[in-house]
């Protein structure tokens, strides 16, 4: 079944320049970008895309990275793009993460790791429609 999910590279990922190697490695790997922006969330928007996590430690650190810099919102679609992704992408934590996945290369610790995936069907809709429309996508 064809899915779509969303993909974000990260404010650390963008600042060392490692955006385009990761946009390489989606298209190397069959995802279609249907739809790409470059921004910069506010602390504000950083704590609503990131509700989920409201209630966990690691909340305010989260959303004062994820609203540092800039960073690159994607759309993907592919056959099973939703669990295929999260394996390109590896574990949470960089040092857990197989080799050649895109936190190995380019994640630093648990946090500053380099990109985001939605987890399930239902995320990728809420994480879709929050920095897309359907106009957007190609
Ligand atoms: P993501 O949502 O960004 O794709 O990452 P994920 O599913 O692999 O991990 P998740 O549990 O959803 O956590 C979201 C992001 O929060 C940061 N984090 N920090 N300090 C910590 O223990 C910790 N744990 C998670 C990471 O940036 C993680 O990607
Ligand atoms: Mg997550």
């Amino acid at each position: 079944m064809v899915e779509r999910t969303l993909s974000i590279i990260k404010p650390d990922c963008v600042a060392a320049k490692n955006a385009g190697k990761v946009i390489s490695m989606l298209e190397e790997n069959g995802f279609n970008i249907i739809g790409m922006k470059k921004i910069h969330l506010t602390k504000k928007q950083a704590k609503k895309f990131y509700i989920v996590h409201k209630d966990r430690p690691f909340y305010d650190s989260l959303t004062d990275f994820m609203s540092e810099g800039p960073i690159v919102v994607m759309v993907l679609e592919k056959e099973n793009a939703i669990a295929d992704y999260r394996k390109l992408m590896g574990a949470t934590n960089p040092e857990e993460a197989e080799e050649g996945t895109i936190r190995k290369l380019y994640g630093s610790n648990i946090e500053r790791n380099a990109v985001h995936g939605s987890d399930s069907e239902e995320s990728a809709n809420y994480e879709i429609k929050f920095f897309f429309n359907e106009l957007e996508l190609v």
